[in-house]
């Protein structure tokens, strides 16, 4: 839901001119306006702050597998600003895209005794072994982005078949359903697996849709990477008209390439996520990427370290949590005049997610 709410007077207008705008092809599906009232200040805390809490001696430790790109930096933002809010000490450990590095560190963080583990990202052969041994030695769990392989760990998400759905809805709309789709995608990745499976049905479902190329690598220059594969794709493939690219990183990537090739006019980009700088790049002059369906990482980085600090102080949380998405296009960020995460967050209210893990201790 679009809502203008303690934002400037310019942007205010132009998200309430959104409400009477027409639905154009590629605002099909994107979040709608709100008519409802702004939403009340701050959740006051319904129970006393714990005494582990109080004392600042929770340890809860983060183990990724990715740390570079906005995605993930945006996500540790919101991790680290949810642990000063509930005085929890983060040991942070990055894999760097190495999974035995990766599984190294969950070793480290289970011999150190963690008061819970958040496991952000991996591979499930990878992470299964340390974490079966966190969750014997009875250490809380929660298993963002990653099969965890027992069900004593909580698994967060973002609702990744959705995202999948809702991106390309805005490609069905823009191309009536029919033509050649190249598709950025690597397989072992559980939310990109997730996608893929939506993919996969989208095009039974869509005959017309005819994906002639799959490309895909993520690394620590994934974008250029991907901008590089995809050029040499669009070369070959001369008759694509869309980019299914379910990752910002490959959507940057797909973009670059098509305005290396001068294709802006023929050939259209519909990702996932979104950033600051994802902003800038959808929102320029002839971008091709027109469509992207996001949560706020920052969001769902506070989401997790909430989950875990209720599991430490031995509340009852959700075995499953998922953290919508919300369809965003780039006519919905150009008419609303929507630069920044900020903004966008403020207009689309749904995109924060307080009753997702909500700490009864804590105003949220
Ligand atoms: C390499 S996996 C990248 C994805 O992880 C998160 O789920 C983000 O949405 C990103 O697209």
């Amino acid at each position: 839901m679009i809502r203008a709410r303690h934002i400037g007077a310019a942007f205010a207008l132009s998200v309430l001119a959104l409400a009477g705008c027409s639905q154009g092809t590629t605002n099909s599906g994107a979040a709608p306006v709100s008519s409802e009232p702004p939403p009340s200040p701050q959740t006051a805390p319904t129970a006393a702050v714990p005494t582990e809490f109080a004392s600042g001696d929770v340890r809860i430790a983060l183990v990724r597998q990715l740390s570079s790109g906005d995605y993930f930096e945006q996500w540790l933002a919101g991790a680290e600003a949810e642990a000063k809010a509930l005085n929890v000490k983060l040991e942070i450990s990055s894999g760097d895209g190495n999974n035995d590095k990766q599984a190294l560190n969950l070793e480290q963080a289970v011999n150190q005794k963690a008061d819970a583990i958040i496991v952000d990202h991996g591979f499930a052969q990878t992470v299964q072994p340390a974490v079966k041994k966190a969750a014997d030695a009875g250490i809380p769990l929660v298993a963002f982005d990653v099969d965890p392989g027992t069900p004593k760990a909580v698994v967060l998400s973002q609702d990744d078949h959705q995202i999948a759905e809702q991106a390309l809805g805005a490609l069905k709309a823009d191309t009536g359903g029919s033509g050649e789709v190249l598709y950025v995608y690597v397989a072992g990745f559980a939310p990109l697996d997730r996608r893929d499976e939506t993919w996969t049905q989208f095009k039974k479902d869509n005959p017309g849709i005819k994906q002639v190329a799959q490309i895909g690598v993520v690394n620590s220059s994934t974008a250029s990477a991907v901008a590089d594969q995809a050029k040499a794709a669009l070369q070959a493939n001369p008759d694509v008209k869309a980019i299914f690219a379910p990752y910002d990183e490959f959507a940057k990537g797909a973009t670059l390439a098509i305005k290396e090739l001068g294709l802006q006019d023929k050939i259209k980009v519909y990702g996932a996520d979104i950033s600051t700088a994802d902003i800038g790049v959808i929102t320029e002059p002839n971008s091709p990427w027109v469509a992207t369906s996001t949560t706020d990482p920052s969001n769902v980085g506070r989401v997790a370290v909430r989950a875990a600090a209720l599991l430490v102080a031995g509340e009852k949380v959700d075995p499953e949590l998922k953290v919508p998405p919300a369809l965003v296009t780039q006519k919905q960020l150009r008419d609303g005049a929507i630069t920044n995460i900020e903004q966008l967050t403020q207009a689309i209210p749904a995109l924060n997610t307080p009753d997702v893990a909500r700490v009864p201790w804590a105003a949220s």
